[in-house]
């Protein structure tokens, strides 16, 4: 069946069409619970990047995915995507080849040519250990152990940025990590029911139980 697209208002400055399907930029994005969110660690979802990692002048698009709690069979977990910009408007999902098809729970992604060889790498966060992306030619090899900045495996992981701070030409790397939670399994994992985002104070009282 064919949709009619809207016509954008009179005297619109910017008007947006969604053509994801169209695009070819279909897969889900997990993220615990489908229909409902029980335990915080469900709630964030994920980032996105866009950026053009094989170096052609179009803008490519990687995803991060996450997982559930219930977790998935031997080789049917969600996995990050990275989507090659065919120069047509169409997007092609080359994530395996590239060496970015992770599973777990993702969390945020930023971009940034740490080793200045005109290559933009990626780093991805994560509920466990964080993951270092270096870019070479379009191949990915993640490095994070090597390069001192996987972290513990025990923080969870959401923001980072990338950023000179010291303005020495070589970027800098930000972290920030969320609240403190015990690894998602056993029964001390869903002790903590994510009561409301509109009610901090249960929030707050949910953590301390956690320190406790
Ligand atoms: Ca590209
Ligand atoms: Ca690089
Ligand atoms: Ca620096």
């Amino acid at each position: 069946m064919t949709q009619t697209q809207p016509k954008p208002p009179q005297n619109a400055i910017a008007y947006f069409t969604d053509v994801a399907q169209k695009a070819g930029l279909t897969v889900p994005i997990v993220f615990g619970g489908k229909d409902t969110k029980k335990y915080i660690i469900e709630t964030t979802g994920t980032g996105a990047a866009i950026f053009d990692y094989d170096n052609d002048g179009w803008p490519d698009i990687f995803l991060v995915n996450g997982t559930t709690l219930e977790g998935f069979p031997a080789g049917q977990a969600p996995t990050n995507h990275l989507y090659r910009n065919n120069h047509d408007g169409t997007f092609t999902d080359v994530a395996a080849k590239a060496g970015l098809n992770a599973t777990g729970w993702g969390q945020g992604v930023c971009v940034g040519d740490y080793d200045n060889d005109g290559w933009e790498d990626l780093y991805v966060t994560y509920y466990g250990k964080n993951r270092l992306y270096h870019n070479q030619n379009g191949a990915f090899t993640e490095v994070a152990e090597k390069a001192g900045v996987a972290g513990s495996g025990k923080a969870w992981g959401t923001g980072c940025a990338w950023v000179d701070y010291d303005r020495d030409g070589h970027l800098d790397l930000m972290i920030a990590n969320y609240v403190s939670l015990p690894q998602p399994r056993g029964r001390h994992f869903r002790r903590c029911h994510y009561q409301s985002s509109h009610r901090p104070d249960r929030r707050s009282l949910c953590l301390q139980r956690f320190h406790s």
